[in-house]
């Protein structure tokens, strides 16, 4: 779709970490840049959570937050401007899973169920994941994942991954 059809105003929830140079304060000043971002407004953000590494384990541990929005963008070009982001934070790509500076996922996009390749909504791992849905949970208790189910349950059943509020 288009960045330039005007959309109705939804609400998304992106997932923030980092495991390089000082990981919080990337993820502090990410969340300044959010309040930035044009069509977006920045309604929430959880407390900051250093989780051990899932899927590459010989890594630092990361810091991980989520904040919900409510944005007029499009799914795809709230993606463009949150890999501009990441970007401006000096991301790198080298490997799948490998240590980063900033990390910016869409989650959520309203109840959008999507596969475009590059853009899955909901994101394909985030119900798999403690270090996205307990900073969830505390933000949006009440919130469902589209097509998996409750937050709360999903979290009750993760396998455990050490995951503790700063
Ligand atoms: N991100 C990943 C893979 N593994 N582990 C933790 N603890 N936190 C993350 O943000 C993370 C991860 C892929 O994006
Ligand atoms: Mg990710
Ligand atoms: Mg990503």
């Amino acid at each position: 779709m288009s960045s330039s059809v005007p959309q109705p105003v939804q609400q998304a929830f992106i997932a923030l970490g980092s495991n390089l140079d000082d990981p919080a304060s990337h993820v502090r000043q990410a969340l300044n840049e959010l309040t930035k971002l044009p069509a977006c407004r920045l309604l929430k953000h959880s407390a900051f959570y250093r989780t051990a590494p899932v899927g590459w384990l010989d890594q630092p541990d990361f810091i991980n937050a989520v904040a919900q929005i409510e944005t007029t963008l499009a799914p795809r070009a709230l993606l463009k401007a949150l890999l501009e982001i990441e970007h401006s934070h000096g991301r790198v790509r080298e490997y799948p899973n490998a240590p980063r500076t900033l990390d910016l996922d869409i989650l959520m996009y309203g109840d959008l169920q999507c596969d475009e390749g590059d853009l899955i909504l909901p994101h394909p791992r985030m119900h798999q994941r403690v270090f996205v849905l307990q900073p969830l949970l505390e933000i949006a208790p009440d919130c469902r994942v589209p097509g998996h189910g409750a937050v709360g349950e999903l979290l009750a059943a993760c396998t455990e991954q050490r995951v503790v509020q700063e």
